[in-house]
């Protein structure tokens, strides 16, 4: 049987690389289209390039931009993919309300540029098309936990353009007959994660003070509460659903939530020390009370107050709490996520306490080092 073909937008994210590791197991030949940049932007994937060249090379980078009709059109055309995964986005809450019309044109229309050349290009039978919805639609939640028919109230211009790429999928599932899907996903994380969401931000942010790295760690927000898994959990499940006989959408959730700072607290205790949180809102500051490993946190004493607030942070309208109900697709697909919140806390801080480490260790040889977070 030919191998089978899969188009990924986004490849060189978090879930992109992940995905494409999965892929690659299962045998298929991975195309991923990366953005032109000014410097080398595919560190997620560069573990499993493969020069072209080569004979049985699987994993293929195209040049594209969901912005970019004729390109993804031509890729299209070229890749004859069996699956498309669209994983491209500006996938930042906070950065959206910065840039809304970028982010409409890429999130929302993006997603229907990849849908009419499908179309257009005669794939709709062929071609099986993911799109990454967000918890994010759900927003101003209606009802505690949330499921595929919880009614949704998006909150940022990330979420609105998010819904308008959700209906698109459906809308051409249902005009077309294409099997097209929605993986509804909530919040999800790794090592891989981006430096600026608030789980890597917090693990990078607790081992650089931990080894003397930066001074205290500025977050917004502390009583969100979130239901956080694992990116590679997550992947799973979105090869999974396009796999099935009829195209649905699914619900990706662990059904656990909690605060930022609580995890926080998390990491710390897997950097080495405990945390105390006292003050409130923009006053909160957490202050360290016990060195329970002086190796991973050999920069650190008892009283030092190592997390602030920065209201620089603050949205203009926050999602305050997301839970997800993945009993669909546990019944259904037979997914349950098997990575706990504290095993990938662990797993990040480990990680990040080692690029730490390095870090320490070029300062104290005199060289610079870019912490710099936003
Ligand atoms: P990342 O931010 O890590 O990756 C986003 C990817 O999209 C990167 O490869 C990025 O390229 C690419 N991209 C950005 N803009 C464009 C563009 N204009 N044209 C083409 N590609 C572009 O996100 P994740 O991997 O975490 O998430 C994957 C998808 O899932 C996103 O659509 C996100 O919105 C959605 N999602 C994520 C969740 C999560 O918790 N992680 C939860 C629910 C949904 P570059 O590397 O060059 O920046
Ligand atoms: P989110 O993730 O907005 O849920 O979107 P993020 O990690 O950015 O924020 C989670 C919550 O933490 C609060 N918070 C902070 N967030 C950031 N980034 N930085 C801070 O300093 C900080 N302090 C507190 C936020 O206010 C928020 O409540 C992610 C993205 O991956 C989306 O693409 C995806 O669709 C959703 O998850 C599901």
């Amino acid at each position: 049987m030919a191998r089978k073909i899969a188009l990924i937008t986004g490849v060189t994210g978090q879930d992109g690389s992940y995905l494409s590791e999965l892929l690659l197991e299962k045998g298929y030949e991975v195309h991923g289209i990366k953005r032109r940049a000014s410097l080398f932007n595919t560190a997620r994937v560069d573990h499993i390039y493969q020069d072209k060249h080569e004979e049985n090379a699987n994993f293929f980078l195209h040049y594209g931009d969901l912005t970019d009709s004729s390109n993804l059109t031509r890729i299209l055309k070229e890749v004859q993919p069996d699956e498309v995964y669209n994983l491209g986005a500006q996938s930042h809450v906070a950065v959206s309300f910065e840039c809304p019309e970028y982010t409409a044109d890429v999130d929302a229309i993006g997603a229907l540029r990849i849908l009419e050349a499908i179309r257009f290009l005669g794939l709709e039978k062929k071609t099986r098309f993911y799109q990454a919805s967000t918890s994010e639609l759900f927003g101003e939640v209606k009802e505690i936990p949330q499921n595929e028919s919880t009614p949704f109230h998006p909150r940022s211009p990330y979420a609105v353009a998010k819904m308008y790429a959700y209906w698109i999928t459906v809308n051409y599932r249902e005009s077309y007959g294409m099997f097209a899907c929605n993986g509804i996903l909530f919040n999800h994380e790794s090592p891989r994660r981006g430096e600026t969401f608030v789980t890597r931000k917090i693990t990078r942010g607790i081992a650089n003070v931990a080894q003397g790295v930066e001074k205290c760690l500025y977050l917004g927000n502390m009583d969100a509460l979130r239901d956080w898994g694992h990116a590679k959990d997550y992947v799973r499940m979105q090869w999974m659903m396009l796999q099935q006989a009829e195209p649905e959408d699914f619900v990706i959730a662990t059904g656990k939530q909690i605060s930022v700072r609580e995890f926080v607290k998390l990491s710390a205790i897997n950097a080495g020390f405990e945390l105390e949180f006292s003050g409130e809102h923009i006053n909160e500051v957490a202050t360290v009370v016990s060195i329970v490993d002086p190796n991973k946190a050999p920069a650190l004493k008892v009283g030092d107050q190592i997390v602030k607030v920065d209201p620089k942070y603050f949205r203009p309208a926050e999602v305050e709490t997301l839970l997800g109900d993945p009993a669909k697709a546990k019944a259904k697909l037979g997914w349950v996520p098997e990575i706990s919140v504290e095993e990938m806390c662990a797993e990040m801080v480990a990680s990040d306490l080692g690029l730490a480490k390095q870090h320490a260790l070029l300062l104290a040889h005199g060289h610079d080092v870019n912490v710099s977070v936003e």
